[in-house]
């Protein structure tokens, strides 16, 4: 029964210390690991920056050596990021469009009839990867055929079986946006990157590369962290039923269901930033032009804030996590995300009585000292409608 269960490895280090520490390619990181510092620190974007001259490096694994275009806004400090987040904001919160959640709808209810309709069907790459690459055509508002290929890319855009850090893989990506961006200025259209093309910043149109650095934190952002917010609610809910006839019974709990989910499953587990001078946090001193990280995954389970933080408590009231970043870059596609996930579960409600799990090849994340489950390799599952 604890399958869908993720320990949290950063317990001890937390309650003791209050940080960790990991090297990252020679580049070490000191791990943020209480709300209350994690939260501090988010804030402080003087101290500890987003931006910097180092493209990639706030990302642990550092993307350094795969990636030489800024993810905009999420590599840039205040008072530049207002500008491209007042650009992007609106079209971020298309989700919350009736037309919108209709189209997700439609996307999700195919994928649950299929599967109902098989033995036995592979969560990551035949369910979780499916829906959210289809369901990343509405948010960009492009072709429904283009899922096809972006589902051709796996699970992540930077990850591949040989390599967690792929530069040729991260080329396909970066070529593939570069013709998307060529064609959208050829004929423009309805879609995130024409939207982007026409946009000011006073009086300046966007470059190409300020749209591709858009582009690439969509495709690269929403990803695994989607895909395994998704699978690990499946294994969830194969293990707690109980919680699939709540939802049912009680739809009201549907929200507060959705941001426990995702407390506990923390998709991304922390962020990096650049310390701009010498500092201290937790009483360890940390030095000018180190990184630390905020360690979401860590915050999430801090007995201060959330009562028994390691059980999934399915109608939890008091929920202030982190999951979705904090403060000035808390996550742009979490509109998105959220709607998804509620049209998820409503649809499971609708139709599946249970779930059981055939088969499963955990996922986990190598944090040096610290290891992490994040989610599945591989889950078989059979569902019952
Ligand atoms: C970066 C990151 C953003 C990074 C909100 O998360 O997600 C990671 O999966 C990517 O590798 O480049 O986009």
């Amino acid at each position: 029964m604890n399958k869908s269960a993720l320990p949290d490895p950063f317990e001890q280090a937390r309650l003791e210390k209050g940080f960790g520490e990991m090297n990252d390619q020679n580049d070490p990181v000191t791990m943020l690991l209480r709300l209350k510092d994690v939260r501090k620190a988010a804030k402080n974007w003087r101290t500890f920056q987003s931006g910097g001259d180092e493209v990639g490096r706030i990302v642990v694994p550092s993307e350094v050596h795969i990636r030489e275009t800024r993810q905009i806004p999420f590599e840039v400090d205040p008072p530049q990021h207002a500008d491209y987040r007042s650009i992007v904001e609106p079209w971020f919160k298309r989700p919350l469009e009736e037309a919108y959640q209709v189209k997700l709808e439609a996307i999700v209810e195919k994928v649950i009839d299929e599967a109902l309709t098989k033995d036995t069907i592979e969560i990551v790459e035949e369910f979780a990867l499916v829906i959210q690459s289809r369901a990343l055509t509405i948010l960009l508002n492009t072709p429904f055929e283009e899922a096809k290929t972006w589902i051709d890319w796996g699970t992540h855009v930077f990850r591949s079986d040989e390599s967690a850090l792929d530069s040729d893989k991260a080329n396909i990506l970066y070529d593939y946006i570069d013709k998307e961006i060529d064609r959208a200025i050829l004929s423009p259209a309805d879609d995130l990157y024409s939207k982007l093309l026409a946009s000011e910043i006073n009086g300046k149109k966007l470059t190409k590369e300020e749209v591709k650095g858009v582009m690439i934190l969509t495709f690269a952002g929403g990803r695994d962290t989607v895909i395994n917010t998704i699978t690990n609610s499946i294994a969830y809910f194969a293990e707690h039923p109980e919680s699939l006839e709540r939802i049912k019974n009680e739809p009201e709990i549907t929200g507060r269901a959705i941001e426990e989910l995702i407390r506990y499953f923390a998709p991304l587990t922390h962020m990096g930033r650049v310390v701009t001078q010498d500092t201290s946090v937790c009483e360890h001193a940390v030095k000018a032009q180190s990184r630390v990280s905020l360690c979401w995954a860590s915050a999430n389970r801090d007995a201060k804030t959330f009562e028994n933080p390691n059980e999934i408590v399915i109608d939890r009231r008091l929920n202030p996590h982190v999951s979705f970043g904090f403060s000035t870059h808390n996550c742009l596609g979490a509109t998105h995300a959220r709607t998804l996930m509620k049209i998820i579960l409503t649809t499971l409600v609708n139709k599946v009585t249970t779930i059981e799990i055939l088969d499963h090849q955990d996922n986990i994340e190598d944090l040096d000292q610290f290891k992490r489950k994040v989610g599945f390799h591989e889950l078989k599952v059979k569902f019952n409608a």
